[in-house]
């Protein structure tokens, strides 16, 4: 198939409006999935001949195309809704490469940024992404969800900002439903917004069975209503977060499972390692887990910091619950819970669950009322080996703090006597 590069300009800003498609000729177009497809954006107008908007329409026409814009702002302004991108977002129904070379792609609050259907691709490089909002009512499909992206397909995020954005459900950067994969490299999510039914994942949601991985990469300053402020897993899910920094993040929830200031693992799998989960807040009345919250879940945490987070009711750095809390190499530190009890300032355990703490440091948390550093419910079992818990500061147990009869709580070895 003949290809053409039609690439306006040298350098960013040496020409205008230099986007590029490689591209099939038109008549070639329409060939299907495999096809290479698209028209030449000559314009930031949303819509008509040389828009994004048609060289989006173009691939999908064709099966996949590649895009290349310039740094300049692309705003939606066709009102609409549909899944064809000949209105509000841009639907992706092929496979798409975003080239943006530092554009910025703005929904100007029409609706959604982009929407990656079931059985798509959508690869972004150095776009970003904002004005997005989630149209629709909630739901699992998609309703609501996703104020940046919405990914039912595979959509690859690559030294891109998704930022701005919000929706009502879940999901304000990202909302990556079931039967999805999502990967965000080198890439900033931040001040994304959920909000409240029941808001979810201010950066980041992932709903049904599906896989994210999140790699070197920042989410910071989101904001959920209800759990995750940065970053929401799912019961089937499973979540990588490796060598990014989750900051500023906050959740709003009022419950005592909702939380997760930082991350919420709704019972699924994740995995945070090599990162750093500092000054996240769950500041709700009965908030928990400022930087981090497993409900009922297995979450693993290696060789990270957790530092200076904030919850009300309690785990200031890491809330667990049922399920299994796993902590190798990393340290808790500068955390903090109060006053609602205020129970547990670097990690607290609520009911039957496991937790196991090995070459870590637990130095310098605080709480409002018991276990400084570490609080283990009194059907839980808390396993601490080879790492240095002091410092920490509470009124009750300030630096460990065995609640009731429990006998679960050892370190290295030596049993934590309960109040009874
Ligand atoms: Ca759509
Ligand atoms: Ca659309």
């Amino acid at each position: 198939m003949r290809s053409t590069t039609l690439r306006a300009g040298t350098v960013a800003g040496a020409s205008a409006f230099a986007l590029l498609l490689l591209a099939a000729t038109p008549a070639a177009a329409g060939g299907g999935s495999g096809g290479s497809g698209g028209s030449t954006v000559t314009t930031t107008a949303d819509g008509g001949a040389g828009s994004l908007r048609a060289a989006v329409q173009a691939a999908n026409a064709a099966g996949s195309g590649t895009v290349v814009l310039s740094p300049r702002t692309y705003r939606l302004a066709l009102a609409g809704s549909d899944d064809t991108a000949a209105a509000g977002d841009l639907d992706v129904t092929g496979h798409l490469v975003v080239e943006g070379r530092g554009a910025t792609v703005d929904a100007a609050r029409l609706d959604r940024v982009f929407d990656v259907r079931p059985g798509a691709s959508l690869t972004l490089r150095q776009v970003t992404v904002t004005g997005g909002v989630a149209p629709g009512q909630p739901s699992a499909t998609g309703g609501a969800s996703g104020g940046g992206i919405l990914n039912a397909g595979t959509l690859a995020v690559e030294r891109s900002t998704v930022t701005g954005n919000s929706a009502v459900r879940a999901g304000g950067g990202i909302e990556a439903i079931a039967g999805s994969t999502t990967t965000v490299t080198r890439s900033t999510l931040s001040h994304n917004a959920t909000g409240p039914t029941p808001g979810n994942g201010g950066g980041l949601h992932l709903t049904g069975t599906g896989t994210v991985h999140v790699d070197r990469s920042h989410v910071v300053g989101n904001t959920a209503a209800a759990e995750g402020g940065g970053l929401w897993n799912s019961a089937t899910g499973t979540m990588t977060v490796s060598g990014s920094t989750v900051s500023g993040n906050t959740a709003r929830g009022p419950a005592a499972d909702n939380g997760g200031g930082g991350l919420f693992n709704d019972g699924g799998r994740l995995t945070v390692e090599r990162s750093e989960v500092r000054d996240n807040v769950a500041d709700g009345a009965a908030g928990s887990g400022g930087g981090l919250l497993n409900d009922s879940g297995t979450l693993t945490v290696t060789r990270t910091v957790v530092d200076g987070n904030r919850a009300v009711r309690a785990g200031g750095g890491i809330e667990a619950d049922t399920g299994t809390t796993t902590l190798e190499r990393t340290t808790l530190t500068g955390n903090h819970t109060g006053a609602n009890p205020g129970n547990g300032g670097g990690l607290h355990l609520t009911g039957a669950g496991t937790v196991r703490v090995d070459r870590g440091t637990v130095t310098g948390n605080s709480a409002a009322n018991e276990g400084g550093g570490l609080w283990n419910s009194e059907p839980g079992t808390m396993t601490v080996t080879r790492t240095e818990v002091s410092g920490n500061t509470a009124p009750v147990g300030p630096d460990v703090f065995q609640d009731g009869a429990g006998r679960g709580f050892t370190l290295d070895g030596q049993r934590v006597p309960g109040e009874a």
